[in-house]
């Protein structure tokens, strides 16, 4: 039986100009996938015990599949051999079986001794580098060897959880000190007119950067002036809620920074500014910066099917989107973050209720509700009907939400890797505690262009076509750049389809 290595085994095999032989897109069987991964097995010398994990020249994975996109002469796939088949030796088991066991020797001499010897922190420490070294290897997580760093997982292991803490805390206060000496530079012109539109590419720009220009939102829609809002409490709240997102490959503060990017764009293309009470735009602007606040990296149906304390808390009723808006209150009922600390007791109830409602309506399942709901009232919309207001408060936040596509496509196909990334790790929990997997988070299922071109066409397109009819300007801003996206992904799915067709014919 293979045994684990004492380092990742890693073989890099540059495979150049490897044409895969793809199978027809129907007829992908075991059979065909075997052959693909006997065939790289062979080029990198591993034994069926070993298993293989395949790179992108950028570094992000790509499954093998006879659906692999064929390499060209200066791209290359690089290949590793991450691990040896360690579930069937029961390496995790035996890992976690130690360390449970050593917590609970600690637990029986500290109860004896009154103090925890040295030797058990080393053997703690001992453990600890050994788990670390297992999950240093990426993507293991369909081994069940991920990094877990959730807080259910985090509060098994006090250790790790005081390691990785102090790490993320120092992380924050560099942050901090980078973001406040910046804070009184000024922003030049050209920046601050690119802040208003959905060009900007926010890859260009750093935390701490974002945090300026969060900062800038607030101040150039005169928050701090209509609702006496404090420099240092405004920075206070903005570090609070950077601080509440998590490192995860999607839902994280550069998620954060880019829908609230595109609802500040939003509010000055369609003039909305001078049409709204200056409560909502504040509503608009803060629910699109809290609305993912502490998102786990799991959707409400992972929520609910794995039974998570989210899911308990709020009876599966849109756990996720609950918990953010939850958090954002958490951040304001701080006196040095309270951006609302001026404001009346009526102005205080109708934002918060509108931050409910803003935050509540980006959960993806109440969709259609809520399209459908715009839909009746856009052809006869009144800025003065607070009915028709309120629903395209949430319309705006949504579109906000989910409108990468509506970027360059530089700045939005990154974006389309981070979700897949996270959906995939989900798909992956899933399989491994045998729970339903989510169907566009099987990462042996979908397909990039295939999956981006139904949810452009059947969610994206009539979204931003409904909220054009109310703001034309809008079709030269969201709904060209989006339909060119769709013709983007489409011409990918073809090319990939034909690829597979031709290989099928060529087939021996
Ligand atoms: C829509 C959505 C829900 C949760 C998390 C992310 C997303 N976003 C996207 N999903 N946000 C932007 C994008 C995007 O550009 N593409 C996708 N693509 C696929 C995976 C998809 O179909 N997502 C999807 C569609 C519908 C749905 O509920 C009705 C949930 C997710
Ligand atoms: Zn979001």
């Amino acid at each position: 039986m293979a045994k684990w290595s004492e380092q990742s085994l890693e073989q890099t095999a540059r495979l150049k100009m490897l044409k895969v032989r793809g199978c027809s897109y129907s007829s992908v069987t075991c059979n065909d996938l075997c052959n693909v991964a006997d065939l790289f097995r062979a080029a990198a010398e591993a034994s069926p015990h070993h298993i293989l994990k395949l790179y992108k020249a950028n570094g992000s994975v790509v499954n093998i599949s006879p659906m692999l996109e064929p390499n060209s002469q200066d791209s290359y796939y690089r290949l590793e051999v991450v691990a040896s088949d360690l579930q069937s030796i029961g390496v995790k088991s035996d890992v976690d079986n130690m360390e449970s066991r050593l917590c609970h020797l600690e637990t029986k001499v500290q109860q004896d001794a009154g103090n925890t010897p040295e030797i058990i922190d080393n053997l703690k420490s001992q453990v600890e580098s050994f788990k670390r070294k297992l999950e240093s290897v990426k993507h293991l997580s369909w081994m069940g060897l991920f990094r877990d760093e959730s807080p259910q997982q985090l509060s098994k292991f006090p250790a790790k959880a005081k390691g990785l803490q102090l790490n993320i805390e120092e992380e924050h206060r560099e942050v901090r000190k980078k973001f406040l000496n910046m804070s009184s530079l000024r922003v030049i012109e050209e920046v601050r007119q690119q802040l208003k539109t959905p060009m900007f590419d926010n890859w260009q720009w750093e935390e701490p950067e974002m945090l300026v220009l969060l900062q800038v939102m607030f101040t150039d829609l005169d928050f701090l002036t209509v609702f006496h809002i404090e420099v240092d409490v405004l920075q206070n709240f903005l570090f609070e809620v950077y601080c509440h997102y998590n490192n995860i490959p999607f839902h994280n503060f550069q998620h954060c920074f880019c829908v609230t990017q595109m609802m500040y764009g939003l509010i000055w293309l369609t003039d909305i500014w001078s049409k709204l009470d200056p409560m909502d735009l504040l509503i608009l602007l803060t629910s699109a910066l809290c609305h993912d606040l502490d998102h786990p990296g799991y959707s409400n149906v992972y929520q609910i099917n794995a039974q998570t304390d989210l899911a308990l808390r709020y009876n599966d009723i849109s756990p996720l989107e609950n918990h953010h808006c939850a958090v954002a209150f958490g951040i304001l009922a701080k006196e040095e973050s309270n951006i609302l600390k001026h404001v009346t007791t009526e102005q205080y109830k109708h934002i918060r209720a509108g931050m409910i409602r803003c935050i509540l309506a980006t959960d993806m399942a109440r969709h259609n509700e809520i399209l459908n709901k715009f839909k009746s009232v856009q052809p006869v919309f009144d800025f003065r009907n607070k009915d028709h207001t309120e629903v395209l408060m949430k319309i705006m936040v949504k579109v906000s939400d989910i409108s990468n596509e509506a970027r360059p496509m530089a700045v939005a196909e990154p974006w389309l890797d981070c979700l897949l990334q996270e959906f995939f790790n989900q798909g992956d929990a899933e399989k491994l505690k045998g729970l339903p997997v989510t169907p566009f988070m099987d990462r042996d299922k979908v397909s990039k262009p295939s999956s981006q071109t139904s949810f452009i066409r059947f969610v994206l397109l009539p979204l931003f076509t409904e909220i054009t009819k109310l703001f034309p300007c809008l079709e030269q801003h969201i709904l060209e750049p989006v339909r060119r996206a769709l013709e983007y992904y489409s011409d990918l799915e073809r090319a990939t389809q034909q690829e597979a067709a031709a290989a099928v014919a060529n087939k021996p």
